[in-house]
C-alpha cells in the first residue's frame, strides 16, 4: 500500500468544536465587516490564514507580487467605495505591498494591507528573527492609519478600527499587523464568538455647515464665468445623479480630472475638457468638487486668473488653502454638500455672463476638430495616435468596459483619445503618476465590478507589473492588455553618450514580443502592426471575454520625454536624446 503523504503531518482542524484560532478568528472578523474578497501573496505566516479564509467563503485571489495584489485591493476600494484588502507576509513582501498601501493613501482609496509579522520579542531586541522587521513603526508615516494586534480578543477590535479609518472621512491606506502568536493563538469557541460583532455607521455622512453653503452660493451666484472640475473624489463618492443635476441645473461648464472622466459623458454639451486653458486663465470662480489644487492644477498658479476666486467641496478641512486661498470652502461629505447646494440653489439667481457658454462651446468645437485630425494619418509602423485612431474606435462601441491605463505619452494620449461615457470606467496611475498598477488594477476592477477590462500599457509601464498577467490568466478575467511597444520610456530611440555601448537610460526592446508571454500563460495573444489589425484584435479580444494581450508594434521614435509633462525635468545645459 502507498503511504499516505499527508499522514505525518498533523492536521489541526481551525475551527474544532470548542476551540479556534487567531486566524479563524481573523476570518470571522472581515466577514462581520463585510469583507468578501482578499488579494494578497502567501507564505509563512500567512498561508494557513488565507486557506481558512478561502474555505469560510471569502475569494482570495493570489498574485505574483505584493505590489500589484496591493493595487488590486485600492482599485477595488475605489470602485466599491469600501476597503479593498491585502494580505502579505512579513518583511519584504510587507514592504512590497506597502507601495501601494501609500499609494493608496495618496490617492484616497480605502485599502487595509494585513500582514503577519514575527514575534515581537526578537525583534524588539533586534535578534535577528526569521523575516523580522519592526513593521507598524515603518508603515506609520506612509499609511492614514496602522495598528498591531497581539492578542486573539482584539482582533475583532483591530478590523473594525482599521475599517474605520480607511473609509471615513478622506478615505485611505491602513496597515494591520498581526503577529505569528496571534495568528495561531487558541480561544474558546464561545470566548471568540462573543468578540465579534457588526459595526454601524462606519462611514457616517460628515454634513457641511450652513453658513459655508451659504457663502459658497452667493459666490457662485456672482459668477460670470464660472466653470466645475469634478475630481476623481466626486467619482468615488458615487452620487452620479445629483452631480449632473448640479452641473445641469446650474448650466456651468464642467472638467473631469483624468479618474473623473465619464462621471458625465466627455462629449456632453457643457463639457469644457478641451478647454483647460481658457478656463484657467478666464474663470472667475472655480468649483472645485473632490479635486485637489494639487500639482495637477498647477497648484492653483500658473495660467490660473490671479482674480478668481475658488469654492471647494472637500471632505478634509486641511485640504483647504493649501496652495491658495479658497474664498469658500464646503467641508463636508460630497453628497451632504451637493445636497445641500442643490436645495439651496432655487434661493439664488446665477449671473453667468450669457456668452461665456456659447463661447465654450464653439471653442470647443473648434478645438475637438483639430484634435480630430491626428487620427487621420495612419502611419505604419504605428503612432501612439495612429494606434489610438483604432483603439477609440473600438472602446467608442464599448462604452462599459473599464480602462485601465499607464505609461507615458501611452497615459497621456490614451487620456485625450478616448472619451468616457460612464462614470468609474478609467483607472489609471493617478495623483503620483507612478508606474506599476497596471495588471493589479485591471484584475482588481475586474473582480470588483464583474466588467471586462482593456488596460492599456506603454511597454516600460507593462514592465513593472508584467507577471501579474499570469495572475489575470489564472483567475480566467475578461482582461484585455494593449501594450504599445515603442520600445522604451518614452520611446526607442535614446543614444547612450558614453562609448560603452549599452542601450540608453530609456531604451528597452522595440523588438521584444509580448505576445509571447500570452502564449506562455494560456492567453488569447495578437501580434499588430497597423491599425486595421489593432481594430480587429481588440474587438475580437473584448468580445471573446476571455484574457487576451495585444503586442502592439509602434515606431520607435513615437513619443516624446515624459509624455505631456516634459517641463518638469531638470533643464541640461546640452541636448540629451530622449
Ligand atoms: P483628482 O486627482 O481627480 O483631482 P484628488 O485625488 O486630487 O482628485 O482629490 C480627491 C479629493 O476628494 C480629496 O481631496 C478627498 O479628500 C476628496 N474626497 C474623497 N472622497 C470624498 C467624499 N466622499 N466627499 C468629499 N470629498 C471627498
Ligand atoms: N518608476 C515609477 C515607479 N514610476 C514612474 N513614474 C517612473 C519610474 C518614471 N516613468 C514615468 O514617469 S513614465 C515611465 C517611467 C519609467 C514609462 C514611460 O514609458 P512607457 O510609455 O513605455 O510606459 P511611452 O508610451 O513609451 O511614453
Ligand atoms: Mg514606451
Amino acid at each position: 500500500m502507498t503511504p499516505d503523504p499527508l499522514a505525518s503531518i498533523p492536521h489541526t482542524d481551525p475551527s474544532t468544536a470548542n476551540q479556534v484560532t487567531g486566524m479563524w478568528i481573523l476570518t470571522q472578523a472581515l466577514k462581520k465587516v463585510g469583507i468578501d474578497t482578499m488579494y494578497g501573496l502567501v507564505g509563512i505566516p500567512v498561508t494557513e490564514f488565507a486557506y481558512i479564509a478561502q474555505g469560510e467563503g471569502i475569494r482570495f485571489l493570489g498574485f505574483r507580487h505584493e505590489q500589484q495584489a496591493g493595487m488590486a485591493a485600492a482599485t477595488h476600494g475605489f470602485l466599491t467605495k469600501t476597503p479593498g484588502v491585502l494580505l502579505t507576509v512579513s518583511s519584504l513582501g510587507f514592504l512590497n505591498g506597502l507601495t501601494a498601501t501609500t499609494n493608496a493613501t495618496v490617492n484616497c482609496y480605502p485599502m487595509i494591507q494585513i500582514s503577519g509579522s514575527s514575534e515581537r520579542p526578537p525583534i524588539d531586541l533586534m535578534q535577528g528573527t526569521y523575516e523580522g522587521l519592526d513593521q507598524l513603526n515603518i508603515a506609520k508615516p506612509l499609511v492614514k492609519a496602522a495598528y498591531r494586534i497581539n492578542r486573539p480578543e482584539d482582533i475583532m477590535t483591530g478590523v473594525v478600527r482599521a475599517y474605520r479609518a480607511a473609509v471615513s472621512g478622506r478615505p485611505g491606506g491602513v496597515y494591520l499587523d498581526i503577529t505569528t502568536p496571534c495568528l495561531g493563538a487558541v480561544m474558546d469557541r464561545a470566548a471568540a464568538e462573543a468578540t465579534l460583532y457588526t459595526p454601524v455607521d462606519t462611514c457616517p455622512p460628515m454634513i457641511p455647515s450652513q453658513t459655508s453653503v451659504a457663502r459658497a452660493m452667493q459666490l457662485l451666484a456672482s459668477a460670470k464665468k464660472p466653470v466645475i472640475l469634478l475630481g476623481k473624489g466626486a467619482a468615488y463618492a458615487q452620487i452620479d445623479d445629483k452631480i449632473k443635476k448640479f452641473v445641469e441645473s446650474t448650466g456651468i461648464p464642467f472638467y473631469q480630472m483624468s479618474m473623473a472622466k465619464g462621471l458625465l459623458p466627455d462629449n456632453h454639451p457643457l463639457s469644457a475638457n478641451s478647454m483647460r486653458s481658457a478656463f484657467m486663465e478666464q474663470s472667475d470662480v472655480v468649483v472645485l468638487v473632490g479635486a485637489r489644487l494639487n500639482w495637477l492644477l498647477s497648484r492653483g498658479h500658473g495660467k490660473w486668473n490671479p482674480a478668481g476666486k475658488f469654492i471647494q467641496l472637500d471632505i478634509d478641512p486641511e485640504e483647504i488653502d493649501i496652495n491658495r486661498q479658497i474664498a469658500a470652502p464646503v467641508v463636508g461629505d460630497l453628497e451632504s454638500s451637493i445636497d445641500a447646494m442643490l436645495a439651496a440653489l432655487p434661493s439664488y439667481k446665477l449671473s453667468m455672463d450669457p456668452e461665456w457658454v456659447p463661447y465654450i462651446q464653439s471653442q470647443s468645437k473648434l478645438k475637438n476638430e483639430k484634435f480630430m485630425q491626428r487620427f487621420v494619418a495612419q502611419t505604419v509602423p504605428m503612432t501612439h495616435w495612429s494606434a489610438l485612431s483604432a483603439v477609440r474606435k473600438v472602446m467608442a462601441q464599448n462604452p462599459d468596459v473599464i480602462l485601465v491605463n499607464e505609461g507615458a505619452n501611452t497615459l497621456d494620449d490614451t487620456r485625450n483619445a478616448i472619451d468616457m461615457m460612464l462614470p468609474r470606467h478609467r483607472i489609471d496611475c493617478a495623483t503620483w503618476a507612478i508606474m506599476g498598477m497596471g495588471m493589479g488594477s485591471a484584475v482588481g476592477a475586474a473582480v470588483a465590478t464583474s466588467k471586462s477590462v482593456v488596460a492599456i500599457e506603454g511597454d516600460s509601464a507593462f514592465g513593472f507589473s508584467g507577471m501579474d498577467f499570469s495572475t489575470a490568466c489564472r483567475f480566467k478575467l475578461p482582461v484585455t492588455v494593449v501594450i504599445f511597444n515603442n520600445g522604451g520610456i518614452y520611446n526607442g530611440i535614446g543614444q547612450n553618450l558614453g562609448k560603452d555601448g549599452d542601450p540608453a537610460p530609456t531604451t528597452l526592446n522595440v523588438n521584444a514580443r509580448y505576445d509571447k508571454l500570452g502564449d506562455a500563460f494560456g492567453a488569447q495573444a495578437y501580434y499588430v502592426t497597423t491599425p486595421d489589425e489593432l481594430e480587429k484584435a481588440l474587438t475580437e479580444a473584448i468580445a471573446s471575454k476571455k484574457t487576451c494581450l495585444i503586442d502592439v508594434q509602434l515606431a520607435a521614435d513615437s513619443g516624446k520625454e515624459s509624455g505631456h509633462i516634459g517641463y518638469l525635468n531638470p533643464a541640461t545645459l546640452f541636448p540629451v536624446n530622449v
